[in-house]
């Protein structure tokens, strides 16, 4: 029988070493929470890497980290401490990330990280290669990977093929700014089925296929010299009942603040119980506008001095690629914003920001979205925010409000939150009033219509329509020659 193989650099779960011992804890991040509904209720192996470095672990350790992955059907690929530093920290996070996100000013292009990428695109699709059979369908994920699909194809006709890009894809003009740009739309091109969060995302692909390598498309089908890739828009869901059933129990059973101190977010008192929470989470990444967020909270108190005092920003940041020198330099800069911010409105009974840098539990998560009368998420570009969805799919009572960027992928399908310029601090003071002071009745009319859309279109929906134009789009008869 036919299975599935999902490959995406990180895998669903995090092993922990100590003293010989490995264990595993879930991953946090868009992809693994997204996919890991899909990968429970299938027939299918998950590739990426194992989160250790090669030299580090001994035969023994090497054997219990694959039975522990295993349990979770999951394959591990290793590297060494320089691939993971040049591949991932390097050309995944330095060039490809801030490139894909219009950050030009933070994209380095070096040789060696380049070649290091190719080794490890390599290093996965061999480990997919000696375990794929003839009918097997492989979904490849995100930017890591670009390599993979052509990889494959250049073995394997008698497999299907898909890839789907988690972040943004740039404008030509930006794209055809970096030197290798012809390999990595050769990369992509592997697959039959090339997938994207929005429509415009498809389309900058398939202008920058046409301009670099001259390949046209009609009807979202590139045709290559001897087979045809289809491109399309498949916007992310997530898990809404598991999001919506939990916020329910979770309401039922106890009151925010006793949860919040039971979790063991104590650090700071539960002062002043009066105050509405907005809500802001992310991992720690400069795409994410959290720097700005802040100074556009802090231009709300001095506009609107009335709210001091009545709200506070509960602020979670996720640590992520705390190795690469631009996410160090945005941490010190979050960590004294907080601390201006703080040092200049508080009073002794409110602190206007709480700030939280780590990753939470589920229900820590569920207890923040139910308590939030208020969600600003504000990146500069985001190729989805899954964030958004979960916010409004953990409000049972239809009431809250989310503020949006109109940056993200999330802002297309969620026309009923407030939409905002995240560089706009005017205009997002003034919609934080206007969230604050929206009336219940408008806030359920909003939220019933984001609910009843996100019900439908969740993450199950999501793969599935995915497979399904997967299945559509595989001619295994057809013969193929990417160079
Ligand atoms: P991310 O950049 O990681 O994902 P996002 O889509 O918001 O961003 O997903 C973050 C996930 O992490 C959410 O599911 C959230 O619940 C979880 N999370 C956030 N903070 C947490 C915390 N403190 N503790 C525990 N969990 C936390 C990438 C792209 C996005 C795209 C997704 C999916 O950058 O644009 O939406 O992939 O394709």
């Amino acid at each position: 029988m036919s299975k599935t193989i999902i490959i995406s650099n990180r895998l669903p779960l995090q092993l922990h070493i100590d003293n010989k011992i490995v264990t595993s804890t879930p991953s946090v991040g868009g992809l693994a929470t997204g996919m890991k509904p899909v990968h429970a209720a299938n027939d299918s192996i998950w590739i990426g890497w194992n989160g250790v470095n090669e030299e580090e672990i001994d035969d023994s350790i090497k054997a219990k980290i694959d039975s522990t992955l295993l349990a979770h059907k999951c394959l591990g690929v290793s590297l060494t401490k320089k691939e993971v530093d040049e591949y991932y920290y390097g050309f995944s996070n330095t060039t490809l990330w801030p490139l894909f996100h219009y950050f030009l000013e933070y994209t380095e292009f070096e040789k060696h990280t380049w070649e290091t990428y190719q080794v490890v695109n390599q290093k996965f699709a061999n480990v997919i290669l000696d375990t794929v059979e003839s009918g097997d369908r492989i979904w490849i994920h995100d930017y890591q990977l670009l390599l993979v699909p052509n990889l494959i194809r250049k073995k394997r006709s008698d497999v299907s093929i898909g890839f789907f890009l988690h972040i943004p894809f740039p404008s030509y003009e930006v794209f055809r700014t970096i030197p290798c740009r012809e390999a990595l739309l050769q990369g992509m091109l592997g697959a039959d089925l090339l997938g994207f969060h929005t429509y415009d995302y498809e389309r900058h692909f398939l202008s920058s296929v046409q301009r670099i390598l001259g390949y046209d498309s009609s009807f979202n089908t590139i045709t290559l010299d001897n087979r045809s890739v289809k491109v399309d828009s498949f916007p992310m869901g997530i898990d809404y009942d598991n999001f919506h059933e939990s916020a329910k129990l979770h309401n039922a059973k106890e009151k925010r603040d006793k949860s919040i101190i039971q979790q063991g977010l104590d650090k700071h008192q539960l002062d002043n119980d009066q105050a509405k929470l907005i809500l802001s989470i992310d991992r720690l990444d400069y795409t994410k506008g959290i720097d700005k967020r802040l100074r556009a909270f802090e231009y709300f108190l001095e506009k609107y001095p009335e709210f001091k005092g009545k709200v506070r920003l509960v602020m979670l940041a996720v640590p992520s690629r705390a190795k690469v020198p631009q996410y160090q330099r945005l941490k010190k800069e979050i960590d004294q914003l907080v601390g201006r911010i703080n040092g200049k409105f508080a009073e002794i009974s409110w602190t206007p920001i709480w700030y939280f840098y780590r990753s939470l539990p589920f229900e820590n998560l569920i207890d923040l979205y139910t308590s939030s009368e208020v969600a600003l998420l504000t990146p500069i570009r985001d190729g989805m925010n899954l964030v958004a969805k979960e916010y409004i799919a953990s409000k049972v009572d239809k009431k809250g409000v989310l503020i949006l960027s109109e940056m993200t992928g999330a802002a297309n399908e969620m026309s009923e939150a407030l939409l905002i310029n995240p560089n706009n601090f005017e205009e997002i003071a003034d919609t934080l009033k206007l969230a604050l002071e929206m009336p219940e009745k408008e806030q359920i009319k909003r939220n019933s219509a984001l609910q009843k859309r996100l019900k439908r279109y969740n993450v199950d929906k999501w793969a599935t329509d995915f497979m399904e134009a997967l299945k559509s789009s595989t001619h295994h008869d057809k013969r193929y020659t990417l160079q």
